[in-house]
């Protein structure tokens, strides 16, 4: 096969680049490992920034969004007995869109035939060849066959454990900082406790309240890095998350049997650049970030874009110097939302090695958060998402 742009993964980044793409007339096609179900299964973030919905509208994908999301003016870090809320609408004019990652990449995904978008699923064994050359090329076996595709440019859309990044390690740098808990995450076809998002900052631990519907919840506790699925019986954890989100909140907490439940270990992740040759990563390929900031999908989406702009002004315009900027274009928006990310998590998670001061720390960061504009207008504009 030939075309113009190879695509590595049927995530949310690879699906959205080829949707992007198509709609330029560039030919793309995208290579992914697992079945469409199983890349649905995956339950993972659930805060769109507008970037994110914006690109959707772009394609004219946003219906279902629009019709099922539920767009939130605010969200509220709590502290023991006191809420803190965060007037995202009233402090930066945006609000934020509650829509499943699994929900967007449905749609993304149910689009793509209609669109002539070629996704090759069960594509195992995909190798990245000649990445410094013009004329790449990707290989892989789909029910036992061998087949190449030569391209223009590759987009490494595979993820934090796929072969992209790894064909260019020689070629960058990582930044890197595991954190010393995992997330353990719940989704329940029960009512949420809470119309707005809750982030708690307990004596016990974190916990956060979130939702996929008004019918179904995701909750979220930190959990030692030791701990395993089976030491968190639905019960065990329904009474955690009432003690860590405190009173108010435990009033109204509907418990129900877990439709899924997962640990996620939680690292801030940078590889840099973000282009080598002609390979371009996107996406958790080349970041991770804590999911305290609501910032991983949406990164994938702003990468996305910068990666789309390069790519039509190569391919249009002949400009091979928007190839040569793309890195940076991305990575001065991905270090951002790290940094966010990364302040969020230290300020609402007690950490194993922190003392009564690095406690004080936080207490006072609150106490500033909470009577101060400023401080509130900044984590707002940062919640909403940085213009891209
Ligand atoms: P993805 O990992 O989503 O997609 C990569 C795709 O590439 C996958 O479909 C994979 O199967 C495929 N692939 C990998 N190797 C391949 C190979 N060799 N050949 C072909 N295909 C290959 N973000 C939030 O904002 N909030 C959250 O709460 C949140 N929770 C998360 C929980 C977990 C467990 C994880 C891992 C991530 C979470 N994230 C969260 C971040 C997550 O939403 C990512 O940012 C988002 O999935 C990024 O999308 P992609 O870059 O498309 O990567
Ligand atoms: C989610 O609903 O899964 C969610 C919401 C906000 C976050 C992380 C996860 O910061």
């Amino acid at each position: 096969m030939r075309t113009d742009v190879a695509i590595i993964g049927a995530g949310p980044a690879g699906l959205l680049l080829g949707h992007l793409l198509g709609a330029e007339g560039i030919a793309c096609v995208v290579l992914e490992r697992q079945t469409p179900d199983y890349v649905l299964g995956r339950i993972r973030a659930g805060v769109l920034e507008q970037v994110t919905v914006g690109l959707m509208e772009r394609l004219g994908l946003d219906a279902r969004m629009k019709a099922e999301g539920l767009p939130h003016d605010a969200f509220n870090l709590a502290d023991g007995e006191r809420y803190v809320r965060i007037d995202l609408a009233g402090l930066t004019g945006q609000q934020v869109m509650v829509y499943g990652q699994t929900e967007i990449t449905r749609d993304l995904m149910n689009a793509a035939k209609g669109r002539g978008l070629e996704v090759i699923y069960g594509a195992g064994d995909v190798a990245l060849h000649d990445i410094e050359s013009g004329a790449p090329c990707v290989t892989f076996t789909r029910d036992g066959v061998h087949q190449r595709i030569d391209a223009r440019f590759i987009a490494g859309c595979d993820g934090f454990h796929g072969p992209s990044r790894q064909a260019m390690l020689g070629q960058g740098r990582e930044y890197e900082r595991v954190y010393p808990f995992g997330w353990l995450g719940i989704l329940a076809d029960v009512p949420p406790c809470n119309h707005e998002l809750i982030y708690a900052n307990h004596e016990r631990g974190f916990a956060l309240a979130s939702m996929r519907s008004e019918t179904r919840s995701r909750y979220y506790i930190d959990v030692p890095l030791t701990e395993r699925i089976e030491d968190w019986p639905d019960e065990r954890l329904w009474d955690e998350l009432a003690i860590r989100l405190g009173p108010e909140a435990a009033a109204n907490i509907v418990s129900g049997p877990s439709i899924e439940k997962s640990i996620a270990p939680l690292r801030s992740y940078v590889f840099a650049p973000m282009r080598h040759g002609n390979l371009l990563l996107c996406g958790d390929a080349a970041h991770i970030v804590p999911p305290t900031g609501a910032k991983g999908l949406n990164l994938a989406a702003s990468d996305v874009h910068y990666a789309c702009e390069a790519l039509v002004a190569f391919f249009k315009q002949n400009d091979r110097d928007a190839i040569d900027g793309y890195s940076d274009k991305a990575l001065a928006r991905v270090w951002k939302s790290e940094r966010f990310s990364w302040s969020l998590t230290r300020l609402m998670h007690r950490f194993p090695e922190d003392g009564a001061f690095e406690r004080a720390m936080q207490v006072a960061e609150l106490d500033y958060i909470a009577t101060s504009r400023a401080a509130q207008t900044s984590i707002a504009e940062n919640y909403v998402g940085l213009p891209v």
